[in-house]
């Protein structure tokens, strides 16, 4: 294959950065800009794709294009997500790893996106037996399902995820998807209760209120006019382009591939529409008899409907918003709540309710799409969050977000960074060592400070041991700061213990548990009498924590591929490439410390064994079998006058073979898919001959 012909030809820039003429900071966003410019999105550094989001929908996401990309190796043709996905499936299919995805980027950048391409493209080129289709179509409209209740429109994305994703693709020998597994992280439950002008509550509801139709929404005693409902925006802007009641049939049609029964349907729409209810109800303030404040429900409407839509008495369950009860030494005391409390309760149930029905969602979709035991596995996991936000008012939400962006960008760091300098040492290959950020004392901020946040002056006492990366001095009482690897983030740690304490009155879960509706009771098992000793639950940064830690080893166990979102400009408009916005996100990307490192080094690299496997065809002495040590056999293989690879781009390390540019990768393929063909070709003859 001649490289200029092919992956360089009619490219405008270059398309793998790690073949930048002199390298700047500079000419790396020129280059990015120079492509972007004239569409072409992707571009590689070595074999991490970054994507500059285009704002307008390009035809590069065609049945054709996936037809060309699942034909060709890697750098053949322009970069695309799918020769990631093509190199990743293949890679899993035919050489047996596990791989991962990582698609990394801020709020809006194109992530989902992104890792909707990847499962898309491997649904296309896997197998296609009627089995397999259903798998796939259960796979992919999980999607529609979990952004309906999981995402919601913001000030920088339309469709921005509002809850973190690992989804686990698992495939048989064949490489055909047999099942899957989806994780979630944390959804931002605050969104229910509470949210900016502008943006709006998650998609769920507002399909239902317009897609529902006069039957069940009557049925459901809700309207179709949002202004009706305190939790929904009234903000009549921040509908346009939505498309919610097509949505709604969407989703709707999706629940049923996917396998979810028409009672559970209603069920789960019974609960969204509790909640909305919640929003309603209005508490007033009294004072009683004795002086104490307490409050009472002013439009018990509300509560009469939700009452008869989950199957509880109406006073059970104003009882349950009107008092406490705090159980100490056997001794149970009742006291009365004020309004504030009342209203904290009421949205606390909210936020809870919701949340725990969208881990519930998952949970069912993960029951439809599971793998039995027995079928051979082999795992493509494609890993989803929300980006990293820098807000003007920075809260508890954006402190997860960012821890586990924080989280991957060390995982990122490692894999790739501290992966290629450490494997050249191990292999013995002659390095020079670079520098670079590690975010790891970050991390261990963070994770010191989030599980063990206690309040604001534990910040304070932990700012003045550690380093400049938590500066408060300036800061107001309520705030500190954090010097994260993607911008400095001041955090306002008002309400921040209640979140993460995620505290729900008893009285409010007993009650629920009452309730006649079964998958409403199934939300809340604590609500039990006989579960009642049960601890407390561990607060939400310590759970958190530990889910990010079991995804890190998941991820660490596997081959990783990655895909590094950018975001052009923050005005949504098609061709506009804001420099400067840019800049930043490759600075804290690190993509220029990413393209030294693979530049300094080698693009490629094979064990010996398996290169020699690949390409023993091309020699005499290694074909049709060599019988020494492989690497030997590799020697022998390279050195062969008809291969002719200048050595100045060879290095051979004590298990693996380096090759430093792809270009002479590239020629390697092309010179085996030539024998490949002779090999064909005279096969057939003597076939013929034979005959
Ligand atoms: V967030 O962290 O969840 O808020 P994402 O996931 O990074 O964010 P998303 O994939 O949702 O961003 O992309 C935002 C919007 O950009 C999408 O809804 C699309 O309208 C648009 N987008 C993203 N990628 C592409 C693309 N390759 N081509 C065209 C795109 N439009
Ligand atoms: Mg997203």
């Amino acid at each position: 294959m001649d490289f200029n012909s092919s992956f360089l030809d009619g490219m405008v820039g270059v398309g793998d950065m790690i073949l930048l003429d002199a390298l700047s900071e500079d000419s790396l966003l020129q280059n990015l800009k120079e492509r972007f410019k004239n569409d072409e999105i992707y571009t590689y550094i070595g074999n991490v794709v970054i994507s500059v989001k285009p704002y307008k929908q390009l035809s590069i996401y065609t049945p054709e294009k996936i037809e060309e990309y699942r034909n060709s190796v890697l750098y053949q043709l322009k970069p695309h997500i799918y020769a990631v996905a093509d190199e990743a499936y293949k890679s899993l299919r035919d050489r047996d790893r596990d791989q991962c995805i990582l698609i990394t980027g801020e709020s809006g950048a194109g992530k989902t996106e992104a890792s909707k391409l990847v499962m898309s493209y491997v649904a296309a080129v896997c197998g296609k037996g009627e089995e397999v289709n259903q798998v796939k179509e259960q796979l992919l409209q999980s999607n529609p399902v979990l952004e309906a209740f999981g995402n919601a429109k913001t000030i920088r994305n339309d469709n921005s995820s509002r809850f973190g994703k690992y989804m686990d693709i698992e495939f048989d020998f064949k490489g055909d998807p047999v099942g899957g597994v989806i994780s979630n992280y944390l959804l931002e439950k605050s969104r229910v209760v509470k949210h900016v002008k502008g943006e709006r509550n998650f998609h769920i509801f507002y399909q239902l209120l317009a897609g529902g139709g006069t039957e069940l929404l009557g049925k459901l005693k809700l309207l179709p006019d949002c202004s009706k409902y305190v939790y929904l925006n009234k903000d009549p802007n921040s509908f346009s382009g939505m498309n919610d009641a097509e949505n709604f049939r969407i989703v709707k049609d999706a629940m049923k591939i996917i396998g979810f029964q028409d009672t559970e349907v209603t069920s789960i729409l019974e609960i969204a529409a509790v909640v909305l209810k919640l929003g309603n109800i209005e508490i007033q303030g009294q004072f009683q008899a004795n002086g104490m404040a307490s409050c009472y429900i002013t439009n018990s409407q509300y509560v009469k409907e939700i009452g008869s839509l989950i199957g509880l008495d109406a006073s059970t369950l104003e009882n349950a918003f009107s008092v406490r009860t705090v159980e100490a030494r056997q001794e149970k005391v009742v006291t009365t709540l004020n309004t504030s409390q009342a209203t904290y309760a009421r949205d606390a149930l909210a936020k809870n309710m919701y949340d725990r029905l969208f881990s519930w969602l998952v949970q069912r979709i993960n029951e439809s799409i599971k793998v039995s035991e027995f079928q051979g596995k082999k795992v493509m996991g494609v890993l989803d969050i929300y980006g990293f936000e820098i807000l003007e008012d920075n809260s508890f939400e954006q402190f997860i977000i960012n821890y586990c962006n924080e989280k991957l960008q060390q995982i990122f760091i490692q894999m790739t960074l501290k992966e290629e300098q450490e494997e050249y040492t191990r292999e013995g290959i002659e390095w020079t060592r670079i520098s670079f950020f590690d975010n790891e004392i970050i991390c261990n901020l963070i994770e010191d400070l989030g599980v063990k946040f206690k309040n604001h002056n534990h910040f304070k006492s932990k700012a003045t041991q550690n380093d400049k990366r938590i500066t408060d001095n300036t800061l107001s009482d309520i705030s500190f700061r954090i010097e994260h690897y993607a911008g400095q983030v001041t955090y306002n740690t008002k309400g921040f213990l209640d979140k993460n304490n995620d505290l729900l009155f008893r009285d409010l879960s007993q009650a629920m548990w009452k309730a006649k509706h079964q998958l409403l009771k199934s939300l809340f098992p604590e609500g039990d009498p006989k579960n009642s000793s049960l601890k407390r639950p561990p607060t939400v940064g310590f759970q958190f924590k530990a889910s990010v830690t079991t995804l890190m080893k998941n991820l660490y166990a596997k081959n990783p591929n990655y895909i590094r979102c950018l975001k052009p400009n923050s005005t949504k408009k098609p061709s506009l490439f804001d420099d400067q916005l840019v800049k930043t996100q490759v600075r804290y990307l690190g993509l220029l410390e990413n393209v030294r490192v693979r530049r300094a080094g080698y693009a490629y690299r094979q064990v010996y064994s398996s290169f020699l496997e690949r390409y023993k065809m091309l020699s005499r002495e290694t074909w049709p079998r060599w019988g020494g040590d492989a690497r030997a056999g590799v020697e022998a293989l390279l050195n062969d006058p008809k291969v002719n690879i200048p050595k100045e781009e060879l290095a051979y390390g004590r298990t693996k073979l380096f090759i430093r540019t792809p270009k002479t990768l590239f020629d390697l393929e092309e010179l085996r898919r030539k024998k490949l063909n002779e090999l064909a070709a005279l096969i057939q003859s003597m076939f013929r001959a034979w005959k």
